[in-house]
C-alpha cells in the first residue's frame, strides 16, 4: 500500500473528519488480506460477535493478529503500515494543546470484520457518532455500490458532537452513557463512499456516520480498525480553534437508541479525565 502524506492531506482529514485512499490496497495484497479475515471468521475466537439482519461484525484483537504475523501476514503487514500510523499520530496530536506529554497511541487496537450478505440493515445504520471515540480505517475488500449499504459521513460534523459530547461527559465520565444517534432536523450533505475493492477510508468515528443498510442483491464485505485517542479529556473534546467558521454547524438532535441500564465500559483508558 502507498499513502503519500503531506500538510494538504493531513489539514483535509483534520476540517472534513476523514480522507478517502481509492484502491490504493493492490489486489495481491488485498486477497491476502481477505484470506486472512476469513480465516479469522472461520477460527471462531472472537472479542464479540454481533449477528444483523443482513450477516455478521466480530471483533479481535489487533494485537492477536499481530502475535500471529506468520499465519496472518498480509494483514499484519496492514497493521504495522507505516503511513497510516503516522497520519493517525498527525490527527491525534493536532487535538492536544501539550501532545509531547501523550502515551503514544496503540494502533489498530481492535479489528471489526464484518460481512452484509443480504438486503436489511445493522445496528450502524442509523445516522450516529461512536460512544468510544476513536479512529477508524475502513477497509473495503468488494465493489461498494450504491445498494451495498456503501459508509457515509457527514463531514465536519466531528467538532459539534464533540461539543454534545463533552457536555454529556462532565456529567458522567463513562462515555457508553453517551446520547450518540442523531435525528437531523433537514436531510445532510453527507458523503457516500461507493468505491472500488481495496479502498481505505480513515475516519474521526465523532462524524455523524452510518453504514451497512444494504438493498436489493447489494452485498459489502468490509474490515474496519479502531484506533483509540491516546487520552480522552477535555482537549481531544475541544477542538475549537481548528473550526473558528461554525456556518457548517448542522441542526439536529441526540437520542440513545436503547435502555441505558447495564451500560459500562470496559477499558478504563476510555474514561474521560476531565
Ligand atoms: O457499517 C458501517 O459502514 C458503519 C460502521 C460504524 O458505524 C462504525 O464502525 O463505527
Ligand atoms: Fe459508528
Amino acid at each position: 500500500m502507498q499513502i503519500k502524506l503531506d500538510g494538504a492531506l493531513l489539514s483535509q482529514f483534520v476540517v472534513n473528519g476523514f480522507v478517502c485512499f481509492d484502491g490504493v490496497i493492490p489486489p495481491s495484497e488485498l486477497e491476502g488480506m481477505e484470506r486472512e479475515f476469513d480465516r479469522l471468521v472461520s477460527e471462531g475466537s472472537f472479542l464479540s460477535d454481533q449477528r444483523f439482519e443482513n450477516g455478521y461484525c466480530v471483533s479481535v484483537a489487533g494485537a492477536y493478529v499481530q502475535a500471529r504475523a506468520q499465519e496472518l501476514p498480509q494483514l499484519s503487514a496492514f497493521l504495522s503500515d507505516p503511513s497510516l500510523h503516522q497520519l493517525m499520530t498527525a490527527y491525534f496530536l493536532s487535538f492536544y494543546s501539550q501532545p509531547e506529554q501523550l502515551p503514544a497511541p496503540i494502533f489498530h487496537q481492535q479489528l471489526d470484520l464484518e460481512e452484509n450478505v443480504r438486503a436489511g440493515s445493522t445496528s450502524n445504520s442509523d445516522w450516529h457518532f461512536d460512544r468510544s471515540p476513536s479512529l477508524k480505517c475502513a477497509v473495503f475488500f468488494n465493489d461498494i455500490g450504491p445498494n451495498c449499504g456503501p459508509f457515509s459521513v457527514v463531514p465536519k460534523t466531528h467538532f459539534q458532537t464533540r461539543e454534545r459530547a463533552h457536555r454529556q461527559l462532565e456529567k458522567n465520565p463513562d462515555p457508553l452513557f453517551v446520547d450518540n444517534y442523531v435525528k437531523f432536523k433537514a436531510a445532510p450533505e453527507r458523503t457516500t463512499f461507493v468505491v472500488g475493492p481495496g479502498s481505505v477510508v480513515v475516519f474521526d468515528t465523532f462524524l455523524i456516520h452510518q453504514g451497512g443498510g444494504v438493498t436489493g442483491d447489494g452485498r459489502r464485505k468490509t474490515m474496519r480498525t479502531v484506533t483509540w485517542p491516546p487520552i480522552l479529556n477535555h482537549d481531544y473534546l475541544h477542538p475549537a480553534r481548528f473550526a473558528p467558521d461554525r456556518s457548517d454547524d448542522m441542526d439536529f438532535e441526540t437520542y440513545f437508541p436503547r435502555d441505558r441500564t447495564g451500560q459500562s465500559i470496559k477499558n478504563p483508558q476510555h474514561l474521560y479525565r476531565g
